[in-house]
């Protein structure tokens, strides 16, 4: 068995680019169910704005990554600054484990930092202070 642990990020999934929707699909029916693990770090989606969300090309993914996780491959999935609303439902939804924003990860031996990046670009205070505002907004559903 293959054993591969594979990283992948900023896809900006959507259904104007229905190209890289299509090659993501395919990647998670062949190359990653032979992989040990599978890191997803940030911004899957080009835009999320809940896991509510059941648009196209979301629940197809959705279905997917589930069919990969339930057939034993490990998922593991940061936000990004586009997809920072994916939350606990999404990860029951379809089995991937969410991780925090700086995740160390053991990777072969090795102590491995994980983050999508867009905390890094400290210069940037307009977006930090957008970052911060909208990750602590409460929404109230009614
Ligand atoms: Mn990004």
């Amino acid at each position: 068995m293959n054993q591969e642990t594979l990283f992948i990020s900023d896809l900006h999934l959507s259904l104007e680019k229905p190209e890289i929707t299509r090659r993501f699909l395919d990647f998670l029916t062949n190359r990653a169910t032979k992989a040990k693990a599978i890191y997803i770090l940030g911004d899957l989606f080009d835009t999320w704005i809940g896991d509510d969300d059941f648009m196209p090309p979301n629940n197809k993914v959705r279905q997917q990554l589930k069919q990969l996780t339930d057939s034993g491959v490990q998922v593991f999935l940061q936000q990004g600054n586009r997809d920072f609303l994916l939350g606990t439902r999404f990860a029951q939804d379809t089995g991937v484990t969410l991780l925090d924003e700086y995740a160390v990860i053991d990777l072969y031996g090795t102590p491995t930092l994980l983050t999508h990046g867009d905390l890094l670009c400290t210069d940037d205070l307009p977006y930090q202070a957008f970052r911060v505002k909208s990750h602590t907004l409460e929404i109230e559903c009614k």
